[in-house]
């Protein structure tokens, strides 16, 4: 049974691999697993037939065999415990793992996902200027710490993991914003993410749904 994961038949991003696909591609990729995709428009996805495997009508969706999973944290989760790859095999080193996913995932990506929202959707809004240092401030304290933390090591736990996947993918989306670019242990740390083959086959395939070409040529 080959997984199928759910796309935007056209994301917002042009293909620059922000949307919450890109970081299941990745996850899957990593540990050597083929996948379809079925690319569903803005419109389908709150259908209910979309509705059925994801309440909130939105991407990623993840369907093998009888299961199907919502919420990007969870599949990528369920395909690191499925599979050799993303988290080690010692059972602590493998709980701090996932406390980085969840780190990510639940301390570092709400302040980003609020500035980009607030850039993105705020702009025209008398009160923007006045609190866009707030947010970019917000974002700011938890790269200062997760800086910190880093140091100079390459990954976050020793060997790359499901936590560095999950944390590369949420940090991307600060490209752009100059604010990465203030701690070059993060800008080099995303850059290493991105460097991997696994990274490079998945990006390679979502642009390629929105350049129409496939991802060799
Ligand atoms: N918590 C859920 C998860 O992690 O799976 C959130 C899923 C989610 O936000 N999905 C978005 C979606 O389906 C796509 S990824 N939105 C459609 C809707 O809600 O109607 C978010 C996203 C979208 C676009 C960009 N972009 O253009 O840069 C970046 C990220």
């Amino acid at each position: 049974m080959t997984i199928t994961i759910t796309a935007f038949e056209r994301s917002p991003d042009r293909g620059r691999g922000l949307a919450r696909d890109m970081r299941v591609r990745w996850a899957l990729e990593e540990v050597g697993q083929p996948y379809q995709v079925r690319l569903v428009s803005f419109a389908e996805m709150k259908e209910p037939a979309h509705r059925a495997i994801q309440p909130f009508g939105q991407i990623p969706t993840y369907e093998d065999g009888d299961l199907t999973l919502f919420e990007s944290g969870a599949i990528v989760f369920h395909i690191a415990e499925r599979h050799a790859g993303l988290l080690p095999d010692d059972a602590n080193a493998r709980a701090r793992g996932v406390g980085w996913m969840f780190a990510a995932l639940n301390t570092v990506e709400p302040p980003i996902l609020e500035l980009s929202m607030a850039v993105l959707l705020e702009r025209d809004r008398s009160w923007y200027e006045q609190r866009l240092p707030m947010l970019r401030d917000r974002v700011l304290l938890r790269l200062e710490a997760l800086s910190r933390r880093l140091g100079d090591a390459d990954w976050l736990d020793g060997a790359f993991s499901a936590g560095d996947l999950m944390m590369v993918s949420v940090l991307r989306r600060l490209h752009g914003s100059g604010l990465l670019e203030d701690h070059p242990n993060l800008s080099a740390y995303v850059a290493r993410g991105e460097a991997r083959s696994a990274y490079k086959r998945a990006f390679a395939a979502q642009l390629a749904v929105f350049t129409g070409l496939s991802p060799a040529g």
